[in-house]
């Protein structure tokens, strides 16, 4: 059975809503940030890249959540949830399996910015988070005006890839063009393996021990 290393408030919560959408049985172990809201000893051990999520899998270690999603989906799932390279989607369903590397960039950005002093160097690098950061909401709310899931008909990894940076970022959240983006989210929470991964493993979760 799986074993799912789950962060407190983290992208592991992806993880999580997989296996709640496949149905597969998994094993949780919670790990809570320390004070310093950073990863506690007990999961910088489990793999040297040291970022969250991390499975396991019989003796195999894994990190990173698009090759967990897509470990799981084609090893135990059949491959639901995946777009197979043969199908018009694939374009749609690889560029938004990516996409959490445009996310995690400018989340770094910001905070490189937050340590600029104001001036001229300041402004440039606030311009272009700005454009790039437009440029993500436009594709995104064009993406999901003409089909409901962003590949296509049917929720797959890519949504789940990309639902935890469109909830955490306030950069995102904040945005008041992005309708279709809103309505997509709405239906995602409706989703029954949706609301069961957010009760146990959601920002808001606890641990069942309620430590
Ligand atoms: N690209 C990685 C990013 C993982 C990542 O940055 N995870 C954060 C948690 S959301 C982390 O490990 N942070 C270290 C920490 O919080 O101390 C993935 O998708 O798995």
């Amino acid at each position: 059975m799986i074993t799912i290393h789950h962060l407190g408030v983290s992208q592991s919560d992806r993880v999580v809503w997989l296996m709640e959408e496949l149905g597969l049985p998994y094993k949780l172990v919670w790990h809570r940030r320390g004070p310093d809201n950073l990863m506690p000893a007990s999961y910088l051990a489990l793999h040297p890249a040291a970022t969250a999520p991390v499975i396991q899998d019989g003796d195999r270690t894994i990190a990173e959540s698009a090759a967990i999603l897509e470990y799981i989906c084609h090893k135990y799932g059949g491959g639901r949830f995946t777009v197979s390279p043969d199908k018009p989607n694939y374009p749609d369903y690889v560029y938004w399996m990516h996409f959490n590397n445009n996310t995690l960039g400018l989340f770094f950005a910001r905070l490189a910015l937050g340590t600029q002093p104001p001036g001229p160097d300041a402004e440039r690098v606030g311009g272009l988070i700005k454009r790039r950061e437009d440029g993500y909401a436009r594709y995104m709310e064009q993406t999901l005006a003409k089909q409901p899931y962003l590949a296509g008909n049917e929720l797959t990894c890519a949504d789940i890839m990309c639902v935890f940076n469109l909830v955490s970022l306030p950069s995102f959240t904040g945005r008041t063009d992005i309708p279709h983006v809103k309505a997509y989210l709405a239906r995602i929470a409706e989703r029954p393996a949706y609301i069961k991964a957010m009760k146990i493993a959601g920002p808001a979760a606890t641990p069942p021990d309620g430590s």
